[in-house]
């Protein structure tokens, strides 16, 4: 079976997270991506956090798989010349460099254009044009500059970042929509485009129904959220702690037998309030005008939660799950790293695989979470430094004299 992106090649100038989650995704929809690293050390991830030594740690391992990884240096004579010819024959280049990067080495998008005019240039940078544009940015530094940590927490807590790479990861997934936009137009145009994200950007998008209460805070307190009735409401949307962030109310309720992730979050839909205290044994709040409707409960959702929870503590959250699952009440375990790892319907779908790597044995990692039903994923490993260098450069024309010429120049 041929996949996607079949015949699509990838010149990935990627580091880090955000940049190499983006290649990884178009290299498991079939495109075949070329990863540049700097000769003798490569992308820095791949010595950072290591949990065995001399082996390429998790961190590199988990964000790289079904790549090449060819080692050049462009800012010698020889690696220029090999990465215009890497322009020339390639569909799509990826970077996320500091702001300026690639211009510094020579290659600014006017000169791209130029060498290439079908190629897409795609980027992440940490913030778009103006004040910030010139910094550098990292995941948390997305999430604090992007809404994120303003509104994630407690009321009476500092702001917090969440365990989601949104900033990261969240940026990676926007630039593969662009991408792919961007070679759908080109069918038409026969020309390329510039595709740009910013992690400010991506995160505020993620951020959006924050943005909203924003602008319901001008109207009247957000009776949703915890501070409701009781507390005070600012100018500025408040941290929710666990509050539901849609229409519906929700809550993190503890379970047996009481562990750090003993808990599930429930949801109190309207037309959940009647079975949902059938199941408590609170048959008598089911159509008291005091409690059976979304306008009675709103000022005393603590009180509601505070009920329900009251059962769910007498039961772990995967036997609270199949009995509110039974009444159509929407809920959710808090699944731990462990138990996700161990999850066989995960497994079995490939959102989480084991793969064979070379030198570290088997590794466990998150697979391709877009399923498409023509185009299968096998993930494969992360390549080793420099694996495929002499391969991608016989592929674009070099012979065995000039190959060693460029080792011997240090340009690859
Ligand atoms: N050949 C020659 N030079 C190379 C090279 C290669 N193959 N690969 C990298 N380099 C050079 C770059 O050209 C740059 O040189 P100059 O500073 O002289 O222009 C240098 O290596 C360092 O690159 P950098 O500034 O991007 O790296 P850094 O570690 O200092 O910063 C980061 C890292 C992530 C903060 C920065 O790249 C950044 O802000 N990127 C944009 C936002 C982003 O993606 N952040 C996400 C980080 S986590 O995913």
């Amino acid at each position: 079976m041929t996949r996607a992106l079949e015949g699509v090649r990838i010149l990935d100038m990627t580091h880090v997270q955000s940049g190499p989650s983006c290649t990884q995704i178009l290299g498991w929809l079939g495109a075949d991506v070329i990863k540049i690293e700097l000769p003798g050390r490569g992308d820095i991830t791949r010595s950072q956090l290591r949990d065995l030594p001399d082996v390429d740690s998790l961190y590199f391992t988990m964000l790289n798989c079904n790549k090449r990884s060819l080692t050049l240096n462009t800012k010698t004579g020889k690696g220029k010349e090999i990465f215009r010819k890497l322009i020339d024959v390639c569909d799509i280049m990826v970077e996320n460099f500091a702001p300026g990067a690639l211009d510094r080495m020579g290659f600014s998008w006017a000169r791209i254009q130029e060498l290439n005019p079908r190629l897409i240039y795609a980027s992440v940078k940490g913030f778009g044009p103006g004040a910030y544009e010139n910094f550098k940015v990292y995941e948390n530094v997305a999430q604090c500059t992007g809404g994120s940590a303003s509104t994630t927490g407690f009321d009476d807590r500092p702001p917090m970042v969440t365990g989601a790479q949104i900033g990261d990861s969240g940026s990676g997934i926007h630039l593969v929509a662009g991408i792919l936009a961007a070679l759908l137009q080109r069918e038409k145009t026969g020309r390329g485009q510039r595709v740009e994200v910013a992690m400010q950007d991506a995160v505020l998008n993620l951020c959006r129904v924050k943005l909203r209460d924003q602008q319901r805070l001008a109207h009247g307190p957000l009776k949703e959220y915890p501070q409701y009735p009781n507390g005070k409401f600012g100018e500025a949307v408040p941290r929710a702690g666990d509050a539901s962030g849609g229409g519906q109310p929700g809550h993190v309720l503890q379970c047996a037998p009481g562990g750090p992730n003993d808990y599930i979050y429930v949801v109190i839909q309207p037309q959940a309030w009647a079975p949902l205290m059938e199941i408590i044994g609170r048959e008598d709040l089911m159509d008291d005008p005091e409690w059976s409707t979304p306008r009675a409960r709103l000022h005393k959702l603590e009180d509601c939660f505070h009920l329900i929870e009251g059962w769910t503590v007498t039961k772990t959250k995967f036997e609270v799950m199949e009995i509110l699952n039974a009444h159509n009440v929407p809920c959710g375990p808090v699944l731990s790293m462990k138990e996700l790892a161990e999850d066989a319907s995960l497994r079995a779908t490939g959102t989480v695989v084991e793969v064979e790597h070379p030198e570290r044995g088997k590794f466990l990692t998150v697979g391709n979470p877009i399923k498409l039903s023509d185009s299968p994923t096998e993930v494969t490993h992360s390549p080793l430094l420099g694996e495929h260098t002499e391969e991608i450069l016989r592929e674009i024309g070099y012979g065995d004299n000039e190959i060693a010429a460029a080792r011997e120049d240090g340009a690859i």
